[in-house]
């Protein structure tokens, strides 16, 4: 007789921030775990995940999981967009750790196994100016990455994207209302060739520098910036661009030969397919989470396969340590892959999901243990309860919305 799902719990916890977390359990007793959280709108995943999604799959059979994630996504009618994908991404990473579980077998063996020994992460650098940069990069050294994403202050802005008073950078702010940030495209343009100038100088030509410039540019000015800062060899520019223009990269591209990733905001394949089909861009930045779990992040990365475009998933502190999990298994086991961006987390994070992946010397590692390999500690995230927290929001000098 098939297994069939007994039992589906939504867990949203604050273990210094908000996490959605999905359990499945099984008759035969295997519990699979999912990661739904969307940074800032946690409590409506939640719902849509407790309202909608848990009856319909209580009694069926949990191996089911492409027949699954196809009955969530074309029986919803109302499909795509961040929080119907989430949920689905949630359930499909569950039914992959059952899976991987009943099997005996980490999630990566399930997928084909390793084509790569190791995974390499990148990491945030930053710095309110150059010297606290390069200060920061050089930490980063020391730890042994070679892939380090650089963001820095402005002059003249007081509160900037990517730059933190404190050690451990967390772009959510708890409180009723988002904090506010500046930009100002022309300062920031005149200013970041400088920045990366200094730190390619200190860090020499084998290490692989990131910058995020967060979806605010016009395509004329992503073009120039692009353009302006080639020299310096970056790994990639992230989101120069408002993901939703997507003609718009092709300017920047034009322009230049800077590699060029977006796509942390994306949810399907049909989201990234005209970017990968007219090869407007090096690396896809889907998450696991975000864009419908394993199954359907696969899609993504063949497609992507196809037209030589890397997958280079998102990994800030939003992305639970289930779907960083996901991700690393992935990782080991997808030829097309670029780099896995890992901010780390607090102490307590890492208690409150104990997880047999680990991270050392700039890469990262599937661990050996049966499914995702990720528990739950239940005492840490009972105690710790919801917060309303939100992500910034972005205003130019002028007192105008940008995007964030
Ligand atoms: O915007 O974590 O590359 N990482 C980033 C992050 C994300 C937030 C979203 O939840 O751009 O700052
Ligand atoms: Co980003």
């Amino acid at each position: 007789m098939t297994d069939q799902i007994e039992r589906v719990d939504v867990l949203v916890s604050s273990p210094t921030r908000n996490y959605v977390t999905l359990r499945i359990t099984t008759a035969d007793g295997i519990v699979g775990l999912g990661d739904a959280t969307v940074n800032g709108r946690e409590l409506s995943v939640a719902s849509y995940l407790r309202d909608h999604v848990a009856p319909l799959l209580i009694g069926t059979d949990p191996s089911r999981i492409e027949d699954t994630w196809q009955f969530l996504y074309r029986g919803a009618y109302w499909r795509r967009g961040p929080i119907t994908m989430a949920a689905i991404g949630a359930v499909d990473m569950a039914l992959w750790d059952i899976l991987g579980k009943r099997a005996g077998l980490p999630v990566y063996q399930l997928l084909g196994g390793r084509v790569r020994d190791a995974v390499p992460y990148y990491s945030h650098a930053f710095g309110w100016d150059i010297p606290a940069l390069l200060e920061s990069v050089a930490e980063h050294r020391e730890l042994g990455e070679t892939y380090i994403r650089v963001q820095s202050g402005v002059p003249g802005l007081d509160k900037v994207y990517g730059v933190s008073k404190n050690p451990n950078y967390e772009p959510a702010g708890r409180g009723a209302r988002p904090s506010e940030e500046q930009f100002e495209p022309g300062v920031y343009m005149r200013h970041l060739p400088k920045v990366l100038g200094a730190v390619r100088e200190q860090v020499g030509p084998d290490v692989h520098l990131l910058h995020d410039a967060h979806h605010r540019l016009t395509p004329t000015q992503a073009a120039r910036l692009a353009k302006s800062v080639e020299e310096f060899d970056l790994f990639w520019l992230e989101d120069v661009t408002p993901a939703e223009d997507q003609e718009a990269l092709r300017m920047v591209r034009n322009a230049s030969v800077t590699p060029l990733a977006i796509g942390e905001v994306f949810n399907t394949i049909w989201d990234c397919q005209h970017l990968i089909e007219n090869r407007l861009i090096d690396y896809i930045r889907t998450a696991v989470v975000h864009a419908g779990g394993i199954s359907h992040s696969r899609k993504i990365y063949a497609l992507a396969e196809v037209h030589g475009v890397k997958a280079g998933p998102h990994g800030p502190s939003d992305i639970s340590p289930i779907a960083m999990a996901a991700s690393i298994h992935m990782a080991a086991s997808t030829h097309n892959w670029g780099v896995q961006e890992y901010m780390g987390y607090p102490d307590l994070v890492h208690e409150a999901f104990p997880h047999a992946w680990s991270a050392a010397d700039g890469t990262l590692q599937p661990g050996d243990a049966p499914g995702l390999g990720v528990e739950l500690n239940e005492d840490i995230l009972t105690s710790e309860s919801y917060k309303t927290a939100y992500l910034p929001v972005a205003r130019r000098m002028d007192g105008s919305v940008l995007d964030w």
